[in-house]
């Protein structure tokens, strides 16, 4: 269903394991970062809300969406860690650019959820324009910061 139809933040609770020891990693990409850093705060609230306990989440940085990949690598070959979140913001430009990014990003998250066998949440907001961007950072179409916290706890349960 197009995003565009849905409210991300809507979501089944109902197969959420207990998550009160599990430690989750975040990783956040600075470009645009004031609607990554909305995303993360959506992330960061759901692990809250779902039980996580505060000092079982650990959030890091990257320069761009790009480098995600290896910060979520970085996050995962932590044994300690149960989860990753990926949180960043792509928007179309005027060049193929934001294709590259996207593709490189999704295709290498799930490279290392499968080398580490652990949930890696692909938050990442891929859209055409900035308004579009806002409205999956807290506007009209939820916040997907949400949407990718809620995908890892429910993966904890498989
Ligand atoms: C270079 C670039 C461009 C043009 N656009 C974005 C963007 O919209 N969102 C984002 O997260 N990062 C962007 N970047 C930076 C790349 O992700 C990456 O950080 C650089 O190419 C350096 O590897």
């Amino acid at each position: 269903m197009a995003t565009s139809l849905k409210n991300l933040s809507e979501y089944n609770q109902d197969k959420f394991p207990d998550i009160s020891e599990k430690k989750f990693g975040i990783v956040v990409s600075e470009w645009h970062d004031d609607i990554t850093g909305t995303l993360c705060q959506g992330a960061v609230d759901t692990l809250l809300q779902h039980g996580a306990a505060k000092e079982n989440i650990f959030v890091n940085t990257v320069p761009g969406s790009f480098e995600l990949t290896l910060g979520a690598q970085f996050l995962a070959q932590q044994e300690e860690i149960d989860a990753v979140i990926t949180i960043g913001v792509v928007i179309r430009g005027d060049t193929k650019h934001d294709d590259y990014i996207n593709n490189a990003v999704a295709q290498g998250i799930t490279h290392v959820s499968m080398k580490y066998n652990k949930p890696v949440s692909f938050g990442l907001v891929t859209t055409n324009t900035l308004e579009q961007a806002l409205d999956r950072a807290g506007g009209k179409h939820g916040n997907k910061g949400v949407e990718a916290a809620a995908a890892v706890i429910r993966m904890l349960s498989f």
